[in-house]
């Protein structure tokens, strides 16, 4: 029989506040999803998330999940996914979040994410000590960005860390915070377009009003600035290495599903998006004819709100059951998603606050 998943939508929670049979029954259900394989679901493994996820960034036309207004909504359907996923194995878990405008560091402990050693970025104790990356072999489908060799699913970024561990550096550099509560309130309640909102999310401050530009975006955005915070540099960790960024698994671009906590950054992430939903649908932004109110200003190549979500076709077909495979036939574009999440609000999930 094919699995069905929850019928009543999943309700998100910060990590911190989960009790610690919430925290074990999550983190378990994520090992498992590492480990096992689920038959007949699109995404059956974390394996295959990341090439998932790792192939649409470094697909060869363009980046259809960064650098463009499809980052806010692919990145919600991928946590659609993840969390989807995990309830396979547990369906009282949820794809909880990590609130890092408070008190970010306290996730790292032995009974959640685990300690590290700041010298060689290993993760010391908790339910992910030893965790290895994604390795190609689990992954099914979506590796065409791999070279014939790799084993493992690491982007150009991360290629040559030393070990297949998956190894952090928070709060290494001292001028890398993750953003605040303030921040982040002023991109949820002073944007009125999606095109601001995502904008606002992806870029530093200088850059957000011109909204492109690929240098400032990975390491200075609201949410770039915290896969920096907790995975940074291996070259300020480990001087005898080249002096070039070479990031741990949570901050290459590609691959930074690799760390578990990725999960959690990307539900605040998707947070604050639903959030913004909230708030704006009110003021009518989003209409029929574009209903993520903006989506489709000047959207670089690929990201338009006509323009599919790839690859993510086949989940928003199994989950959302938009235009089912054998409709019209046609791919599911961003314009679809968005109607959605914003008129039949069948995401299927809901946070346990949007205050921040
Ligand atoms: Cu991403």
């Amino acid at each position: 029989m094919k699995w069905e998943p929850p019928a009543a939508p999943s309700v998100r929670k910060e990590v911190r506040s989960l009790t610690t049979e919430e925290f074990e029954a999550y983190a378990k259900a994520m090992l498992r999803f590492h480990n096992e394989t689920i038959e007949d679901y699109v995404i059956p493994n974390w394996a295959t998330l990341t090439a998932f996820h790792a192939e649409a960034t470094l697909n060869e036309t363009y980046d259809a999940l960064h650098y463009g207004p499809h980052f806010l909504l692919g990145h919600a359907l991928l946590m659609k996914a993840f969390e989807l996923g995990i309830q396979y194995y547990d369906s009282t878990t949820a794809a909880h979040y990590w609130d890092w405008t408070t008190n970010a560091t306290d996730i790292f402990t032995e009974d959640m994410y685990g300690n590290f050693d700041p010298r060689t970025g290993d993760v010391l104790d908790g339910y992910f000590f030893d965790l290895e990356v994604n390795r190609a072999e689990e992954a099914t489908k979506y590796t065409s960005w791999l070279s014939d060799d790799a084993t493992l699913l690491r982007g150009v970024d991360s290629a040559l860390l030393p070990t297949p561990k998956i190894s952090r550096s928070v709060g290494m550099f001292p001028s890398v915070e993750p953003a605040t509560a303030e921040e982040v309130e002023n991109c949820v309640y002073n944007t009125t377009t999606y095109k601001e909102l995502w904008c606002c999310v992806f870029y530093t401050e200088e850059a957000r009003d011109e909204c492109s530009s690929l240098s400032t975006a990975d390491e200075g955005g609201l949410h770039g600035k915290v896969h920096s915070y907790s995975s940074g540099s291996l070259a300020i960790l480990n001087p005898p290495l080249p002096p070039t960024f070479v990031p741990f698994d949570g901050s290459d671009l590609a691959t930074s599903t690799n760390d578990p906590v990725f999960f959690a950054h990307h539900a605040q992430v998707d947070r604050i998006y639903q959030a913004w939903i909230t708030t704006t649908t009110e003021t009518n932004v989003a209409t029929i004819l574009d209903p993520c109110g903006g989506y489709d200003e000047d959207p670089p190549p690929g990201h338009g709100l006509h323009d599919p979500l790839y690859p993510l076709i086949d989940l928003v077909d199994e989950h959302y059951k938009i235009n089912p495979k054998g409709g019209d036939g046609k791919p599911d574009t961003a314009f679809d998603v968005c109607r959605a999440f914003y008129f039949s609000k069948s995401a299927g999930y809901v946070y346990d606050t949007l205050n921040f």
